[in-house]
C-alpha cells in the first residue's frame, strides 16, 4: 500500500509502496478516509521533535475498519472510526486513575504498536508508526483502544479533525482550564488547534476572547470562531495589549498554542495574578522558558501543560461529535483546503506558510 515516509528531517516525505502486516491480537486494520495536517508532524519533519525513523507520520485521522485481530470487540469490519493518537493500555497508573491521555505504556512504546514491533516495513527495514496512528497512508494497523467509533453518516474529514485539533483545543478550554463564564481569555497562536481553544472558550461563555497571532489573516479568521478581540505581536506588544483589553489586569486564562519559549512567555506574562496559563504548543526540543520563580509565588499563577486536551478520547470524542451535530462546534469552517496524499509536501509548506484553518488529505 501507498504511504508517505519520512526518512530524514529536513527532507521531503517520500510517497512509496510499503508493506503493512495484518493486525495482531487487539489491533485493527483501517482504511484511512481522511488525515489532517497538524504542526506536530511538522515538528518531526523540521527536526524540532525527535522521533524514531523512518516513520509514517499523520496522527489526525479517521477511516473505516477493514478487519480486526484476535479478541477485538470494540469495532467490527465496516465501522467508521476516529483514530486517537494516544490509545490506552488500560492497566497503568494513569489509565486507572482516569487520565488515559497520559498512558505510560503508550509513551514507552512511542513509534511502535503496544508490543514494541511495527506492522509497517519495507523489506527488512522497520518503519515506525507516528502516534500509533500513521495515517499518511492508504491503510494502517492501530490498537483497538485507538479506535473511537462514529456513525457511518459522520463525515470522515470532520471525524479526522476530532482526532487531534478539535479535541486538543476544545479540551484545553473545557477539561484542562475549565474556563468559567464571563472570564477573559487570551489564545496565543490561532492555527488549527488555537481556533479550537477559541471556540471552546466561546462554548464555555467566556467574556472576552483575545486571539493573538503574527498573521493578520489568521486573526480575521479567528473572529468567525468566537474571538472578540485580536492582537498582532508584530504591530503591538502582546502583553501590554492584553492588559489594556482587560482593565490592566491581564487575562484569567491564557493559552499557548504555537510551540516556542517566546510564546509561552507571552502567555505567562499576559495572565493576571491568580490566573491560569495552559501550554498546548510543543516547543522545539531543548528550548527553555525563563520564568521568575519569585514572581510565580507572589502572583500565584498556575502554569500547566495540556496533552490531547486533557481528554479521555473514548469518553470525550463522542462529546465533540455531539457538539458538532448540535451546531455548537464549527468543524466544517475549519477545513479550508483538501489534498491528495501525493501532495503532502505541499500541504506542509502551506501550514508553515501561514494558510488559515486546517488542511486535510481526503484522497489516498
Ligand atoms: P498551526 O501552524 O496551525 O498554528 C500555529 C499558529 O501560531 C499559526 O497561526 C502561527 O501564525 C502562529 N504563530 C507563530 N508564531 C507566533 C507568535 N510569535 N505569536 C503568536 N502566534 C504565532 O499549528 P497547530 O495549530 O497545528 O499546532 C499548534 C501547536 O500545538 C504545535 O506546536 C503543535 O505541535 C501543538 C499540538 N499539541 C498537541 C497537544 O496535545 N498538546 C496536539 C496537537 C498539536
Ligand atoms: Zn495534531
Amino acid at each position: 500500500m501507498k504511504a508517505a515516509v519520512l526518512y530524514e528531517p529536513h527532507h521531503p516525505l517520500i510517497i512509496e509502496d510499503v508493506a503493512l502486516d495484518p493486525p495482531k491480537a487487539g489491533e485493527v486494520h483501517v482504511k484511512i478516509g481522511a488525515a489532517g495536517i497538524c504542526r506536530s508532524d511538522l515538528h518531526v519533519i523540521k527536526g524540532e521533535a525527535n522521533h524514531l525513523l523512518p516513520v509514517v507520520l499523520g496522527h489526525e485521522g479517521s477511516g473505516t475498519v477493514l478487519d480486526v485481530g484476535q479478541g477485538v470487540t470494540r469495532v467490527k469490519p465496516g465501522d467508521r472510526v476516529i483514530l486517537a493518537f494516544v490509545p490506552y493500555c488500560g492497566h497503568c497508573h494513569f489509565c486507572l486513575s482516569g487520565r488515559a491521555n497520559l498512558c505510560d505504556l503508550h509513551g514507552a512504546t512511542s513509534g511502535t504498536l503496544f508490543d514494541r514491533t511495527t506492522r509497517l516495513h519495507k523489506g527488512s527495514q522497520r518503519i515506525h508508526h507516528y502516534g500509533k496512528v500513521a495515517c499518511f497512508a492508504q491503510e494502517s494497523v492501530v490498537p483497538e483502544t485507538g479506535c473511537i467509533p462514529v456513525s457511518s453518516d459522520f463525515p470522515l474529514p470532520q471525524a479526522a479533525l476530532i482526532g487531534c485539533c478539535v479535541t486538543t483545543g476544545v479540551g484545553a478550554a473545557m477539561y484542562n482550564a475549565r474556563i468559567t463564564p464571563g472570564s477573559a481569555v487570551a489564545v496565543v497562536g490561532a492555527g488549527g488547534v488555537g481556533l479550537n481553544v477559541i471556540q471552546g472558550a466561546r462554548l464555555l461563555n467566556a467574556g472576552k476572547i483575545i486571539a493573538v497571532d503574527i498573521n493578520e489573516g489568521k486573526l480575521e479568521f479567528a473572529m468567525r470562531f468566537g474571538a472578540t478581540h485580536t492582537v498582532n505581536p508584530t504591530i503591538q506588544d502582546p502583553v501590554a495589549a492584553i492588559k489594556e483589553l482587560t482593565g490592566g489586569l491581564g487575562a484569567d486564562y491564557t493559552f499557548e498554542v504555537f510551540g516556542s519559549s517566546q510564546t509561552v512567555l507571552t502567555a505567562y506574562n499576559a495572565a493576571r495574578k491568580g490566573g491560569t496559563v495552559v501550554v498546548v504548543g510543543l516547543a522545539p526540543t531543548g528550548d527553555n522558558v525563563p520564568i521568575d520563580p519569585v514572581a510565580l509565588v507572589r502572583q500565584e499563577k498556575t502554569l500547566k501543560g495540556c496533552y490531547y486536551g486533557s481528554a479521555r478520547p473514548a469518553i470525550d470524542m463522542p462529546v465533540m461529535v455531539q457538539l458538532y451535530r448540535a451546531g455548537k462546534l464549527d468543524i466544517d469552517g475549519l477545513i479550508t483546503r483538501t489534498y491528495k496524499l501525493d501532495d503532502i509536501n505541499q500541504a506542509y509548506k502551506d501550514i508553515d506558510g501561514g494558510d488559515v484553518g486546517r488542511g486535510v488529505i481526503t484522497q489516498f
